[in-house]
């Protein structure tokens, strides 16, 4: 059986990326802040499931949490790297400097620590794949974005990166980019205002959590010798980061 670790597990992308590879079959390590969410993942899953608790900000609380990981779950041949937030949708010169770090942080440097910490056993194994979780902000920025695209941005030049050096290992390297998702990305951006959250999948039908978990899964699937490198994921009501065909 192949083991995947996924962070972010506890809502959203990461948790139904969780069940759409427990269906294939895998081992989990379920990576995330809130322990009794990753208690409620792991019961509703086919195959075994570890938890990891920490914050992927924690440079420390990363490497230590990796280094904790025991037989059968310390072998990982597929990372998920997911977590991340969107923290605020100001324009840059009223945005607040907590939110630019809180976005810098996880978005960049916790995909930097997760990848980090697991590219050495890939390596000694010469085997493993790495999917980052991106995003259309990435790929185009889009007015009071900023920083969170910036940051993801930075996904896609890592990932990019990550590939040409991983390459003479045999090591599968990716990201999807996934436009309109509706979950609680919006009510974290805009901290905890529903109304606020709900009106940007208003009059559209975004993606779903289980959507972009499928395409995750398609990824995964793909036999060895195939890399997605690359695949940006949009609802059809959304051509691109900004326009959007909202109905009324
Ligand atoms: C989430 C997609 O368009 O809200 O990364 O930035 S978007």
């Amino acid at each position: 059986m192949k083991t995947a670790i996924i962070t972010g597990a506890s809502s959203g992308i990461g948790w139904a990326t969780a069940q759409e590879l427990s269906r294939q079959g895998y081992r989990l390590v379920l990576c995330g802040r809130r322990l009794d969410k990753l208690s409620a993942l792991q019961a509703s899953l086919e195959t075994p499931a570890h938890l990891l608790t920490f914050d992927v900000r924690d440079r420390q609380a990363v490497f230590k949490a990796i280094e904790s990981l025991a037989a059968p779950f310390d072998q990982i041949d597929v990372l998920i790297n997911n977590a991340g937030n969107a923290h605020g949708l100001d324009p840059a010169h009223e945005a607040s400097l907590d939110d630019w770090e809180a976005m810098i942080d996880g978005n960049v440097k916790g995909v930097l620590y997760v990848a980090k910490a697991l590219l050495p056993q890939m390596i000694s194994r010469r085997q493993g794949q790495i999917i980052n979780v991106g995003s259309i902000a990435g790929k185009e920025a889009y007015p009071r974005g900023n920083v969170y695209c910036a940051s993801k941005a930075a996904v896609d030049r890592f990932t990019e990166g990550l590939r040409l050096d991983c390459n003479p290992f045999g090591i599968r390297v990716g990201a999807i980019h996934p436009g309109l998702v509706a979950t609680e990305f919006s009510e974290v951006r805009f901290k905890g205002d529903q109304p606020r959250a709900a009106s940007v999948y208003e009059k559209l039908q975004p993606l779903t959590a289980e959507d972009v978990a499928q395409a995750i899964g398609y990824m995964v699937a793909a036999p060895p010798h195939v890399t997605v490198a690359d695949l940006t994921l949009l609802p059809t009501d959304q051509a691109s980061a900004y326009v959007i065909n909202r109905k009324t």
